[in-house]
C-alpha cells in the first residue's frame, strides 16, 4: 500500500509486538466493507438489522464494563510533567510505553491486524491531517470508515511525509483494570488498550482530533476545538458560519442540526450543518479564521434523539449506521431507545442482550432502561438532510462568531457578547455547566469545563489559554466575535424558561446581527446583552417581561461566580496568563 519508511517501520514494530495471524490493509472499498460486515455478523460482533427499514445498519453491544470514555484512565504522556498541566493525568512516556507494550504483547495472537489509513478532514485539504490506526476489531474498522475518510488516496497524499499520527488499539481482555487511553503528543502517537467502546477506540476522534491535534495546533499556530460548526442562511441566501463549544449533555448535536421555527423557515432561513463535535480552525489568506470538521460522521448519543428533538440526526441514522448499546425491537429487528417515541417495545432485548420488560421501566432508574444512557449511533454525515455543501470542501468555512455555553440555572443570561476577544477567552476559560440527572453524582454541581476542552486538551491548559490569546492577536479585527449562551435558565419551580431547540435560532439571528453591526445591545458588567425587543418572539408563547428576566445579570449570583472563578484559576498558579487575571479583576470591579 505504501513505501513510506516511517509508516512501514511503525507497522513492523507493532506487528512484532502483537503477533497477529494475518495483516489486512483497509482501503475503504465497498467490497472490503461488505466482507468485514459479513465476518462480524458471523462471529456475533455485529447484528444485522432490518435491511428494508434500516439498510446497511447494524447493532453492536459492548461489554457491560466498557460503555463510556474513561477520563481517569486517560493520560497525556509528555517528557516534562508540567507540559500536561494540572487538568490532565500524566505519565512518563518511557514508562508508559513499557507498560502498554507489556499489556499488548502477543495480544493479536490468532487474530487479524487491521491497518486503517485515514484522513481527518477532506483528503488533501490544507487543513486536514492523516492518521493510521491499527486495530484487532472489525467494529473499529467499520466505525472508522464512517467517522473518518478511509480511502486509498490517503497514503498517496501522505507520500513520504512523517506528518501522520500513529494510532494503536488492542482490545486485549477488555479488562477495566488494565484499560489505558494514552496520548504521546511529542511522538504523534496514541495507544488504547483493553476497551472496545467508541470514544476510547475510534482514535481519530477525541484522542487525535482533540488531544493530539490541540497540541499540534499549539505548536503549529492553529486550533483544534470541541465545537460544532453551523451555517446560518438568511433569506438573501447569504450564509454566515458559527462555531460553538458546549460541555457534554448541553445539546451540541441538536444545535448543529437545528430546524428554524416555521415562520423563519417560510421567510427563507436555513441552518446547514458542517460539524457536530469538532472544529479545526486556521487563519486563511484573507486573515479570517477558517474551520473544517475533521470528521466524516456523527457519533451521537441515541437516547433523547427523536423526530422533534433532532429530526436531522434521526434521519442520518436510517442507513449505513452502526448502533451501539441500544435496544433491539425483536418484532421487526429495528432499534429503540428511551425518548425515541412513546411506544415502548413489548418484545425487545435491552442493551445487554437480555429480554426487556417494559412494565418495569422507570424513567428515573437507569437500570430499567432498554438502551444504555450513553448508547450511540455512528452515522455517515452524508446522510444528514441539512449537511452543508461546504462539508466536503477542504477550504473550510469563515467563522463569524464563536459561541460558548453551558447549563446554568441562574447565572448566565440567555445570550451575551464578550467585550473583546480577550474578554471572550476569559468567558471560555471560566465556562461551566451544572450536572444533570443524566450523569452520575449529585445534581446541580457546577463543573468548570474551559472551552468544553477539560477532558480533551492535550497540554497545559494555561498554555492553551495563552494560545487562544495569541490567536486573537494574529486575527486582530478579523477575529470572530465571541458570545455566551445559556438555554437552561430555570424558574422558581425548576422549569426551563427558554423553549430551546429550534427556537434557539432566534438567538443565533441576534448573534449574526451583532457580527454585522445590525443590532444594538446594552453594556453590562459581564458583556453586551440584547435589547429585549431585538430577540424576535414571533409565534412564541413568551412575553417580553419573561425574556427580560432571562436576560438579567444578577449581581449577587455573579459575585459568587467571581469567587468560584478565582478558585478555578488557582489550579493554574503563575502560569495563568496575566490577561485573564486582569479580566477577572475588571469583572469584579464592574460588579461593584
Ligand atoms: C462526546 C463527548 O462523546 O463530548 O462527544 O463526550
Ligand atoms: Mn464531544
Amino acid at each position: 500500500m505504501t513505501n513510506n519508511k516511517t509508516v512501514l517501520k511503525w507497522i513492523d514494530e507493532i506487528k512484532n509486538l502483537v503477533n497477529p495471524n494475518e495483516v489486512v490493509w483497509i482501503d475503504g472499498s465497498k467490497e472490503q466493507i461488505e466482507d468485514l460486515r459479513k465476518q462480524a455478523v458471523a462471529t456475533g460482533e455485529l447484528f444485522k438489522l432490518n435491511q428494508e427499514l434500516l439498510p446497511d445498519c447494524y447493532l453492536h453491544r459492548t461489554k457491560e464494563n466498557d460503555v463510556a470514555r474513561v477520563e481517569d484512565r486517560t493520560f497525556i504522556c509528555t517528557t516534562d510533567k508540567e507540559d500536561a498541566g494540572p487538568t490532565n493525568n500524566w505519565y512518563d512516556p518511557k514508562e508508559m510505553y513499557t507498560k502498554l507494550y507489556d499489556i499488548a504483547r502477543n495480544s493479536y495472537t490468532g487474530k487479524t491486524m487491521y491497518i486503517i489509513p485515514f484522513s481527518m478532514g477532506p483528503i488533501g485539504s490544507p487543513l486536514a491531517k492523516i492518521g493510521i490506526e491499527i486495530t484487532d476489531s472489525i467494529y473499529v474498522v467499520l466505525n472508522m470508515v464512517i467517522m473518518t475518510r478511509v480511502d486509498k488516496k490517503v497514503l498517496e497524499v501522505l507520500g513520504d511525509s512523517n506528518d501522520w499520527v500513529r494510532c494503536f488499539h488492542s482490545r486485549c481482555d477488555i479488562d477495566p483494570e488494565k484499560r489505558y487511553i494514552c496520548q504521546f503528543p511529542e511522538d504523534n502517537t496514541i495507544i488504547s488498550v483493553n476497551s472496545g467502546y467508541g470514544g476510547n477506540v475510534l482514535l481519530g476522534k477525541k484522542c487525535f482530533a482533540l488531544r493530539i491535534a490541540s497540541y499540534q495546533g499549539w505548536k503549529e499556530g492553529w486550533m483544534a476545538e470541541h465545537m460544532l460548526i453551523l451555517g446560518l442562511e438568511n433569506p438573501k441566501g447569504e450564509v454566515k458560519y458559527v462555531a460553538a463549544a458546549f460541555p457534554s449533555a448541553c445539546g451540541k448535536t441538536n444545535l448543529a442540526m437545528l430546524i428554524p421555527p416555521e415562520y423563519l423557515r417560510e421567510k427563507g432561513y436555513k441552518i446547514w450543518t458542517v460539524g457536530d463535535d469538532i472544529s479545526w480552525m486556521r487563519i486563511g489568506e484573507d486573515g479570517r479564521l477558517y474551520a473544517i470538521n475533521p470528521e466524516n460522521g456523527f457519533f451521537g448519543v441515541a437516547p433523547g434523539t427523536n423526530e422533534k428533538s433532532n429530526f436531522n440526526a434521526l434521519e442520518s441514522t436510517k442507513k449505513g449506521t452502526i448502533f451501539t448499546n441500544v435496544a433491539l425491537d425483536l418484532n421487526d429487528n429495528t432499534v429503540w431507545w428511551e425518548g425515541l417515541n412513546k411506544n415502548l417495545p413489548e418484545n425487545a432485548l435491552d442493551w445487554k442482550g437480555n429480554k426487556w420488560d417494559p412494565s418495569k421501566f422507570d424513567k428515573t432508574d437507569k437500570s430499567t432502561c432498554a438502551a444504555h444512557p450513553n448508547s450511540r449511533f455512528t452515522a455517515p454525515a452524508a446522510n444528514c438532510p441539512c449537511i452543508s455543501s461546504e462539508f466536503d470542501k477542504g477550504a473550510g468555512v469563515p467563522i463569524s462568531a464563536i459561541i460558548f455555553g453551558g447549563r446554568r440555572a441562574k447565572c448566565a443570561p440567555l445570550v451575551y457578547q464578550s467585550k473583546s476577544w480577550e474578554n471572550g477567552v476569559f468567558i471560555g476559560s471560566a465556562m461551566a455547566s451544572e450536572t444533570t440527572a443524566a450523569a452520575a453524582g449529585a445534581v446541580g454541581v457546577v463543573r468548570r469545563d474551559p472551552m468544553a476542552m477539560l477532558p480533551f486538551c492535550g497540554y497545559h491548559m494555561a498554555d492553551y489559554f495563552q494560545h487562544w490569546l495569541d490567536m486573537g492577536k494574529k486575527l486582530g479585527d478579523k477575529a470572530p466575535k465571541i458570545f455566551n449562551v445559556n438555554w437552561f435558565r430555570t424558574d422558581d419551580e425548576g422549569n426551563f424558561i427558554w423553549p430551546g431547540f429550534g427556537d434557539n435560532m432566534r438567538v443565533l439571528n441576534w448573534i449574526i446581527d451583532r457580527c454585522e453591526g445590525k443590532a444594538d445591545a446594552t453594556e453590562t458588567a459581564i458583556g453586551y446583552i440584547p435589547k429585549p425587543e431585538d430577540i424576535d418572539l414571533t409565534n412564541l408563547d413568551m412575553d417580553i417581561e419573561t425574556l427580560k428576566d432571562i436576560l438579567t445579570v444578577d449581581k449577587d449570583v455573579w459575585e459568587k461566580e467571581v469567587e468560584e472563578i478565582e478558585k478555578h484559576y488557582e489550579k493554574f498558579g503563575d502560569k495563568l496568563p496575566a490577561e485573564l487575571r486582569n479580566q477577572l479583576e475588571t469583572l469584579k470591579n464592574n460588579l461593584k
